[in-house]
């Protein structure tokens, strides 16, 4: 067991649902800190230490930080592309200044590793449609996008000028059947499974033919372990790293639903998402972290399907009258 002591920070959130499990099985259960601006609740209860407190309150983080000796920490806390296009000030003050009082406590208290996620809306509309490369160009057309083009170099400039290991990721659209996402362009590909099983049915806020990058939620999980556990000296890049999991439309994914729920239906209505859509890469090229530490998806669209269908059957009980595929007899 490695004698780190991690700080998850917006724990309750997609990603931190799934990654504090994942850094308690490699550091210790006792090791790795949940904390959220919320209190814990029987919606998302997280078992292990946690702490509630508000990332922007740069003193509140200092002290936690000091009182649980941590050695590292993943700063998840973000408002995402859709929400932050309703409340743009309150966007950048989150996004950004969270990211800046981590860095400063990073630098002043020489933590050993920062993790902070960029995303793909660092990308606009002069960025190549088809594996959208590393290095740009960059034209980020939301708040959220210009959040996370700002706070890549951020930590590049308090990687260069104080030595703070900060590493990152540019996730695409995640999907996962434990946590629902919040106010992302994205969340469709989650969303639509629920109504799937639920419903039979799904109203699409997107286009049927826009191709966005995603990815499932294990292969996100091991990504970011994989970067932060590889030696700093193959972290090449210190701004953030492109890395691509699956890219379809909305019609190819209902396509793959159909597999198992052969009636489902698929409607199109697009709204204010949509240009957010437009402005986004359809697929991601991840050269540079393959090169660098070693990334591979393993998850298409075919094995993500079929795994989030039978993980999320058990929750809409009439599934298994409906599909013979998702009966709890065939993948029990
Ligand atoms: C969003 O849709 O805003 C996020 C993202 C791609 O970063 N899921």
């Amino acid at each position: 067991m490695k004698q780190e002591k991690i700080l998850v920070i917006g724990a309750f959130g997609q990603l931190g649902t799934e990654l504090v499990p994942a850094l308690r099985a490699l550091y210790g259960e006792a090791n790795v800190i949940a904390s959220d601006v919320r209190e814990p609740s029987p919606l998302n209860s997280i078992q292990g230490p946690y702490v509630s407190f508000d990332v922007l309150d740069k003193k509140a983080l200092e002290t936690v930080v000091r009182r649980h000796h941590i050695t590292q920490i993943y700063l998840l806390a973000a408002m995402l592309s859709a929400t932050g296009e309703q409340f743009p000030t309150k966007a950048w003050d989150l996004n950004m200044q969270s990211l800046i009082n981590v860095l400063e406590v990073a630098k002043d208290q020489h933590l050993n590793k920062v993790f902070w996620p960029s995303s793909i809306a660092v990308f606009g509309k002069s960025s190549p449609k088809k594996d959208c490369p590393q290095d740009g160009p960059f034209d980020p057309t939301t708040v959220y996008g210009i959040s996370k083009i700002a706070g890549e170099h951020w930590c590049n400039y308090y990687f260069q000028k104080y030595g703070v290991d900060v590493r990152s990721i540019r996730y695409p659209g995640l999907i996962s059947y434990t946590a629902m996402p919040g106010g992302g362009t994205t969340d469709y590909a989650v969303d639509i499974f629920h109504q799937a099983l639920a419903k039979n049915e799904y109203t699409c806020f997107l286009h049927h033919q826009t191709a966005l990058p995603m990815m499932y939620m294990p292969d996100a999980v091991r990504a970011t372990l994989e970067l932060m556990e590889a030696p700093a000296y193959l972290i090449k890049n210190r701004h953030s790293y492109n890395i691509a999991g699956v890219s379809f439309t909305p019609a190819e994914l209902a396509e793959a639903i159909r597999t198992y729920l052969p009636d489902f239906v698929m409607n199109y209505r697009p709204d204010s998402r949509q240009s957010i859509a437009d402005s986004w890469p359809d697929s991601i090229d991840d050269t540079a972290a393959f090169r660098d530490w070693g990334w591979e998806a393993r998850y298409g669209i075919s094995a993500m399907t079929r795994e989030m269908l039978q993980h999320l059957a058990a929750r809409y009980p009439s599934t298994g009258e409906r599909s013979e595929l998702l009966h709890p007899a065939v993948f029990a």
